[in-house]
């Protein structure tokens, strides 16, 4: 790390990913982190809540804030997840509309909600163009870059691709240099705060929504039941709820095949995040509407919590 010059404060601040389903936020939060922290499939409404990575550059720290798309609510699973996109956006010192380059013209009228959400925000706000890697010539973004610049004031504006790591040196630097003065919040090796059993049961998550199609879609919630994290070959059991029986029956699969398929993936997954053996097993249980359900919501860990908690 570069030595300082003693004078210099020591910054710390709150960036909020934010933008409306599928335009590539997680993609983007774990190619600036460089970690695979925040679960990505090709399904809009894949994350779920607030995630924080923490960048360390010297003398500062950076937290980047993973956020549910914005998006018109179906039931209170819906309702938690535009919540927990709208409260990062309160607390963050800096905002990145993440948007996607590959929309045309018709990409600012899909991000209305999201710029309605933006609309009384006063930190500074820079737009992000993300998926550029699938824009050829760079020239075809100008009309695009044209039209998300008179619907706001940009603090500045990056085209980026999570997927190729091109212009993420770029925001980098635009995001540091922005940051607030403040002390250091998170240890030095910090990578998040949420715990291991956080992205076990997230890492489980992704199996299934992997591994279906478009019939089981977002009535999924992986509960752990038991984790025995010391065990030399760590035991862990999870319930898979879905909404109705006939989800449970397409889970399941015939002779059990789709279950088998998610089971192996995960187990996968979660063996390349703890980095060692587990023993994996999925019970599939049927919790009617509980994307309705307050107490099923909060059972499942999807609680509205407070300021940046
Ligand atoms: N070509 C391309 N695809 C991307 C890029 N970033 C994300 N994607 C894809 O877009 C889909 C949604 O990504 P995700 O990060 O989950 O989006 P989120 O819903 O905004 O968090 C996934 O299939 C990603 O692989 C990118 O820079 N280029
Ligand atoms: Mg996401």
């Amino acid at each position: 790390m570069r030595a300082l010059p003693p004078e210099t404060p020591h910054r710390m601040g709150y960036v909020a990913l934010a933008g409306r389903p599928n335009v590539g936020k997680s993609t983007l939060l774990n190619a600036l982190l460089g970690e695979r922290l925040s679960i990505v499939t090709p399904r809009p409404e894949t994350t779920r809540d607030r995630l924080r990575g923490v960048l360390h550059g010297p003398g500062a720290q950076l937290v980047l804030v993973d956020t549910p798309g914005i998006h018109r609510p179906h039931g209170r699973l819906g309702e938690y997840m535009n919540h927990e996109a709208l409260a990062a956006i309160g607390d963050a010192d800096l905002v990145v509309l993440v948007a996607d380059a590959r929309d045309g013209h018709a990409g600012p009228p899909r991000d209305q909600v999201v710029l309605e959400a933006l609309a009384h925000t006063t930190r500074p706000v820079l737009l992000c163009l993300n998926k550029v890697d699938t824009v050829r010539p760079r020239t075809a973004l100008l009309p695009l870059l044209e039209v998300y610049g008179k619907l706001r004031d940009f603090a500045a504006v990056v085209p980026v691709s999570g997927d190729t790591g091109e212009g993420l040196d770029t925001l980098r630097g635009e995001l540091f240099g922005r940051l607030p003065e403040g002390v250091a919040l998170f240890p030095d090796d910090a990578l998040t705060d949420r715990p291991e059993r956080y992205f076990v049961a997230e890492a489980i998550r992704e199996a299934v929504l992997s591994e279906t199609g478009e019939e089981v879609p977002y009535a999924t919630a992986v509960e752990l039941e038991r984790f025995d994290e010391r065990a030399p070959i760590p035991h862990i059991t999870a319930s898979v709820h879905v909404e109705r029986p006939g989800q449970k029956k397409i889970m399941v699969g015939a002779r059990g095949e789709r279950i088998k398929a998610i089971g192996s993936r995960a187990r996968a997954s979660v063996e390349r995040l703890l980095g060692r053996k587990i023993f994996l097993e999925l019970w599939v249980k049927v919790t009617p509407d509980w994307t309705r359900s307050a107490a099923a919501l909060t059972r499942f860990g999807y609680e509205r919590r407070g300021k940046r908690s």
